[in-house]
């Protein structure tokens, strides 16, 4: 039938929409040395979000991706701890909070110009430095002399990095890193942490104190409620009085938990961090048992053989969160997790809890739709973000699940070119919340497109 349009032409014109739409929010969104995540709720740098943003930024800008990355690791601390927000001078304190006013961290002589939170995310950056080097190549012998000059920079602090998180951090003694705080994990108010997090103290009086920027500028049906930031910023203060220090953390502080999604990326970034090494002439071997010991000791303390599935593990109880998150799901990007282990994540990704494309067209959205308290609009409880689906779809090309790895990718690419390049989007009708011109959701689509 001559009047139905060229299916290839269809995909190659949304393609070429889509390509352009992000590379504009990607112009936008930077800052001179850093990439903000949006230019009106989060006008900082982010820890994990530059690692995602270097992933799909290295397609059309490299020097910028890795301008971002060393902007970030520039505020590394003497202990090794990446910050998860970089604060930027340029921006005036009232414009996000809490800002560095609130966090108060102690100078280290003039290494940290830009002030920073106390606080980490997880280490996708080692991932994200060897996705940009490869394909350096594509753009110029110029472009392969600057990544290699950038790996070598990265590299020993990448390797700090990781000596942070699984020694001061290791509060559980396995080998793992525990976060401290929701903020570090990336999932914000996921419901993952609703059981550590009950125990909190929530002083909601400190409300009275501070000003939450974010409901001037989102809307607080979306965003985590007044009790949740009454915990978080009770968290900070109680870290913030003992000088951000991890000694006893599992004694003295309230919220210590072992994340799946965390420990999966921290195990994945030894793994890049072997190929960076074999690339430097250093020894590969050493991260690739590292990685191997990772995985090992998220078998062993984060799957729940009952349900089949990765859990949260709360360190000062011993007990496994009842929720069922994405957070589970993410370990498949480990490729020393037995076929075994793969196969029960994929169940549950296929299930109506997650729903894979074959069943709702759209990404898998953050939380089990089944739970009696998914929550379609509220951040982490509901929503698809593209970020964590970006990193399941990895793991499902690491296990050869090619096709629902195609699925996946091309359920994200339809709904980010018709939604556009928003935050997260609604689990039912995919209508973009949040945050509009997103700059992972933007650069992860180039990778979803290239
Ligand atoms: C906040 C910047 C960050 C992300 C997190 C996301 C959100 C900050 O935004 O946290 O104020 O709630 O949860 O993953 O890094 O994009």
């Amino acid at each position: 039938n001559l009047d139905l349009p060229d299916p290839t032409a269809v995909i190659s014109e949304m393609s070429a929409e889509l390509w352009n739409s992000a590379v504009r929010v990607l112009d936008k969104n930077w800052a001179g040395d850093h990439m903000v995540p949006s230019r009106r709720l989060y006008p900082h740098q982010w820890s994990w979000d530059a690692a995602f943003i270097a992933v799909g930024l290295c397609y059309v800008n490299p020097s910028r991706a890795w301008r971002d990355l060393r902007s970030l690791f520039e505020a590394q601390w003497p202990d090794g701890r990446v910050p998860h927000i970089v604060f930027d001078p340029h921006t005036a304190e009232g414009d996000y909070f809490p800002g560095p006013v609130f966090w108060d961290v102690p100078a280290y002589g003039g290494r940290r110009p830009r002030g920073s939170t106390a606080l980490v995310q997880p280490p996708l950056h080692a991932v994200a430095a060897w996705e940009v080097y490869r394909r350096a190549m594509s753009h110029g012998a110029a472009a392969v002399r600057e990544a290699h000059a950038a790996l070598e920079w990265l590299y020993p602090r990448l390797v700090a990095q990781q000596d942070y998180l699984t020694g001061h951090r290791d509060a559980g003694g396995a080998g793992l890193a525990s976060i401290v705080h929701p903020w570090e994990s990336g999932l914000d108010n996921s419901p993952a942490w609703d059981a550590a997090m009950s125990a909190v103290p929530a002083d909601l009086t400190l409300l009275q104190k501070y000003h939450r920027r974010d409901l001037d500028v989102a809307d607080a049906a979306h965003r985590p409620t007044d009790v949740d930031y009454a915990r978080y910023l009770g968290l900070v203060l109680s870290y913030r009085d003992g000088g951000y220090a991890d000694a006893h953390l599992a004694r003295d502080h309230d919220f210590v938990v072992e994340c799946p999604n965390f420990n999966a990326i921290l195990g994945a970034a030894e793994i890049a961090l072997a190929q960076i090494a074999g690339v430097l002439g250093a020894d590969p071997q050493v991260h690739r048992a590292r990685a191997q010991r990772i995985t090992t000791a998220i078998v062993d303390r984060l799957y729940d053989a009952r349900s089949r599935t990765f859990r949260v593990l709360d360190v000062r109880t011993g007990a496994h969160s009842p929720a069922r998150c994405i957070s589970g799901l993410v370990p498949l990007i480990l490729p020393d997790l037995p076929a075994y282990y793969a196969d029960d994540i994929m169940t549950e990704a296929r299930s109506a809890r997650f729903g894979l494309p074959q069943q709702t067209d759209l990404p898998a959205p953050s939380y089990d739709r089944t739970a009696a308290d998914f929550d379609t609009l509220r951040y982490w409880r509901g929503p698809v973000w593209i970020n964590v689906n970006w990193l399941l779809r990895r793991g499902m090309l690491q296990h050869g699940y090619r096709d629902e790895a195609e699925d996946l990718r091309t359920a994200m690419v339809r709904l980010v070119h018709r939604s556009g390049e928003y935050e997260y989007f609604h689990p039912m009708t995919g209508e973009g919340i949040g945050e509009p011109a997103f700059s992972w959701t933007a650069a992860l689509s180039l990778d979803l497109l290239a």
